[in-house]
């Protein structure tokens, strides 16, 4: 047998790498008997291109990202409010590991699309690149930052006074140097993987949000897998999330360090103090609000179940 398994990443990357090592434990464990093929970013077509592959079964596996399925399963893009989970990455997955929210009822809207998500995984805080220090609020002014297509992603934007925009990110280098987008969020080993450090001159460490990664399969492809081999398929996904935290966490350090010492296109790093990101913060929960009303068609009742669940795993 041989399973497809599309990414939104390139060879190196995080997903990809994920992928990569998905299909060696697979191929493994199966005694060679089924082949997991791993596909960069580009070679299916976008990141909302691939989401249809997925749920149309041209491809069996993927590692999505709610920013590009939002316009689908409005819930999943509980994962656009800022500053929601704990300034930190290990609180954060572990929560992504445990939270019923997310791993019932969350799974259970992506499923009415006939997309199943097996595992929601962090790749590290999301910063802020420009060429300008972006500080405050007001920094925003008139600042056409670039998103992902998820539109609360864009509300999340237009509450500090940007002007978001929604864009591949094979694009967005392009848009970067030509000035078609003025800046970017990311975690700091895409954001130099993909050399926007090129053309960006600071990098603002903002820890606005964790990007969040979802291991999805095709419902009915997974369903129809013996349980022999779902078993296999669930196993793995679990071990790989101490493996993937490890790896993110690598390459975000490491990549850290090569920003900073970077001589021939240097890219100031600043820190954000506390005080600077609570501005950001009175601005962002009130999209909070917005999420409920406007977004969920359970009346936010997922959020609120989260907000509950991070309270208790950060009050311990
Ligand atoms: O910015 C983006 O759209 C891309 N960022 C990451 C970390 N992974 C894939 C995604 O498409």
């Amino acid at each position: 047998q041989e399973w497809l398994f599309v990414t939104e990443e390139q060879d190196g990357q995080v997903q990809y790498e994920y992928a990569e090592e998905f299909a060696n434990r697979i191929s493994e464990k199966s005694g060679g008997k089924i082949t997991v093929t791993p596909y960069e970013f580009g070679g299916l077509g976008d990141e909302v291109d691939q989401v249809e592959q997925l749920q149309n079964g041209a491809v069996q596996l993927a590692v999505t990202s709610p920013g590009f399925i939002g316009n689908m399963v409005k819930e999943s893009q509980i994962f656009a409010l800022h500053f929601l989970f704990p300034d930190s990455v290990e609180q954060t997955q572990e929560i992504l590991n445990t939270s019923e929210a997310l791993n019932q009822d969350l799974v259970k809207q992506y499923q009415e699309h006939g997309l199943t998500p097996l595992s929601f995984w962090s790749e590290g805080f999301m910063q802020w690149t420009a060429n300008k220090p972006l500080e405050q609020p007001s920094d925003f002014e008139n600042f056409k930052m670039r998103v992902q297509t998820s539109p609360l992603i864009i509300e999340s934007y237009e509450a500090y006074g940007a002007n978001p925009q929604s864009m591949s990110w094979g694009d967005l280098y392009t848009g970067l140097d030509q000035g078609t987008v003025d800046g970017q969020e990311n975690p700091i080993f895409f954001i130099a993987d993909a050399s926007f450090n090129e053309v960006q001159d600071y990098m603002m460490l903002s820890r606005h949000n964790n990007y969040v990664a979802t291991t999805t399969v095709n419902s009915e492809w997974y369903e129809g897998l013996s349980e022999e081999v779902q078993t296999m398929v669930d196993e793995t996904v679990d071990e790989m999330q101490e493996w993937v935290f490890e790896e993110q966490k690598a390459q975000n350090e490491d990549f850290l360090e090569q920003i900073k010492t970077d001589t021939d296109t240097p890219t100031e790093v600043v820190e954000l103090s506390e005080e600077q990101r609570e501005a950001f913060r009175e601005l962002a929960v009130p999209v909070r609000d917005f999420y409920r009303n406007e977004v969920s068609t359970v009346d936010g009742a997922i959020l609120d179940k989260l907000i509950e669940e991070i309270e208790a795993a950060t009050a311990e």
